[in-house]
């Protein structure tokens, strides 16, 4: 089984609020309906979740009353976003269903507690593929939280027992301080890269965020792969297993 992360900067254009990348979308699609196998989706916050609970200060909990309304609208613009990424899945007759991650997952401090990972798991049984997303969920410490979809994609990938991950983001993969490309990147060489990688502004965490996430799944024994999901066919081919252009996170 795949857990494949379609990134918020994928799906959606970060420069403009709640602008689907929809060609992209329909693209990927079809890269995965010739893939096949069994799969799971994860897709991020990108334009739709992320300047909603920014504003709203949704990363650092719940202070106040007048965050409960920012609440409200950030689940509403991922439950828009999954709609329209779902709708366009079908479309190309896969059998996506959407899950959302606020009803599966309990945090305490940002990270994932609990979950209900017997939905997802009788989703793949029937031979579906889930679609979850990054989230606000209730956070038993504070209230709360920002849910990124690359912590719910390692979760998943740990209990279920993926063989692998894809990681589709805007850019090749992780690059060094002289901005070549990385092409294996282990703990031990995430170290000297992470200080230099910029801040996304994002709820989550952004790249830094997602590669200490890939680096810990990595070690607890899930590959993944970084590529580049708007050139046409490297998700396909990161999905198949075949050597893509991208970075591939691995253990020591
Ligand atoms: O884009 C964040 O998910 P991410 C989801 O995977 C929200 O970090 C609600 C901003």
């Amino acid at each position: 089984m795949i857990l494949l992360k379609l990134g918020g900067s994928v799906v959606t254009d970060k420069s403009r609020a709640f602008s689907m990348r929809e060609e992209v979308v329909k693209r990927l699609a079809g890269e995965i309906a010739e893939v096949g196998g069994e799969l799971v989706i994860v897709h991020g916050g990108g334009s739709f979740g992320h300047p909603v609970a920014t504003e709203h200060r949704l990363q650092e909990g719940l202070a106040s009353e007048t965050q409960l309304l920012g609440i409200a609208k950030t689940r509403l613009a991922m439950e828009r976003l999954t709609e329209r990424i779902v709708s366009i899945l079908v479309s190309k007759a896969l059998p996506a269903v959407p899950i959302q991650s606020s009803s599966v997952f309990q945090c305490r401090n940002g990270r994932i507690e609990k979950a209900e990972i017997w939905l997802v798991k009788g989703l793949l049984r029937l031979g579906c593929i889930p679609v979850l997303n990054g989230d606000v969920a209730l956070d038993e410490a504070r209230g709360v939280c920002i849910l990124s979809g690359d912590q719910v994609l390692a979760y998943l990938a740990r209990t279920l027992g993926a063989e692998r991950a894809v990681v589709a983001t805007d850019v090749d993969g992780l690059f060094d301080r002289g901005g070549r490309l990385i092409s294996r990147v282990t703990r031990r060489s995430a170290a000297k890269v992470i200080p230099y990688i910029t801040p996304s502004g994002d709820a989550t965490g952004g790249m830094q965020g997602k590669v200490e996430e890939l680096i810990n799944l990595a070690e607890d024994g899930v590959p993944s792969t970084m590529v580049n999901a708007l050139v046409k066919d490297r998700v396909r081919n990161a999905l198949l297993g075949r050597k893509v252009k991208g970075t591939v996170f691995e253990a020591e």
